[in-house]
């Protein structure tokens, strides 16, 4: 991983934060708020994939009453990935500088946004990290945290990467770095989409840096971890990590 070294970094532009939703109807509105609320200076883009309970009705009533809040609607569940393309896509056409993942559960507290962002004025891409010194995670069940630290270090091994917190989905973009990734190649569609876009950023020498989190477990709504999901995160690691090992043997590039 690149280490930045005496690289300087341009300003960052504007902050559009993504909310990929499927059936948040009870925290689109919390979550939204608490965003407005820490970063007032940052637009929102909801990308709900036409959630059965209304999700997406709810996100344009909140659209229609602050401009700074915009709403993607798409036309059924086609996983985190494809709607969080569709959200870099809308955010890269309309000028903003950075590019923020969050999920709308509040796992991810919007208070700890400002730390990412101040983070990014010296990096590329900034990694949320529930795994480096000082990020925890709260209210998880045990199980969830052998699946989670386990494919965290599955990929790190399998993929020969530094990063402690490989899966997690809060992080900062700038909107270059997504533009050097390579995403129309981009076919992950579950968590492994965090990995996909962790590796390529890695290795196309990134300057990219973790900052600690504290992880909260969602209260309401449902989980839409299945799996499926799992069971295509270990195939596409191993994959790639065969791959990548094969181009290193033969001397060529990965991506
Ligand atoms: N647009 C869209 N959003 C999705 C899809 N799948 C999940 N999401 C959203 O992605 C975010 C992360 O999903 P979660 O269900 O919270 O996944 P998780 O955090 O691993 O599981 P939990 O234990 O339920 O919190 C949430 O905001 C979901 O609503 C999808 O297919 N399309
Ligand atoms: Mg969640």
């Amino acid at each position: 991983m690149n280490d930045g070294g005496q690289r300087q970094f341009g300003p960052l532009g504007k902050v559009l934060v993504i909310i990929p939703t499927y059936n948040e109807v009870e925290n689109i509105k919390p979550i939204v708020d608490r965003v407005r609320t820490a970063v007032p200076d940052a637009d929102i883009l909801v990308a709900d994939d036409n959630s059965p309970d209304g999700t997406g009705k709810a996100a344009d009533e909140i659209a229609a009453a602050d401009d700074q809040v915009h709403v993607l609607h798409r036309k059924g569940k086609e996983g985190l990935g494809a709607a969080y393309l569709a959200g870099f896509a809308w955010g890269s056409e309309h000028g903003y500088g950075v590019l923020v993942e969050m999920d709308a559960d509040g796992s991810h507290q919007p208070e700890e946004l400002p730390r990412l962002l101040t983070a990014l004025k010296g990096a590329d891409l900034v990694l949320g990290s529930r795994w480096v010194p000082g990020g925890r995670v709260v209210n998880w069940p045990k199980s969830r945290e052998v699946i989670s630290r386990g494919g965290s270090l599955y990929s790190r091994l399998a993929l020969g990467l530094s990063v402690r917190d490989v899966t997690g989905g809060y992080r900062a973009f700038r909107t270059e770095t997504l533009n050097g990734l390579g995403l129309g190649e981009v076919a992950s569609q579950g968590y492994c989409f965090q990995v996909d876009l962790a590796r390529r950023a890695v290795e196309a020498g990134y300057h990219v840096v973790e900052v600690p989190i504290t992880f909260v477990d969602r209260e309401v709504g449902d989980s839409k971890m299945s799996r499926d999901i799992l069971v295509e995160a270990l195939w596409r690691v191993t994959g790639w990590g065969i791959t990548s090992r094969a181009n290193k043997v033969l001397g060529r590039k990965t991506l």
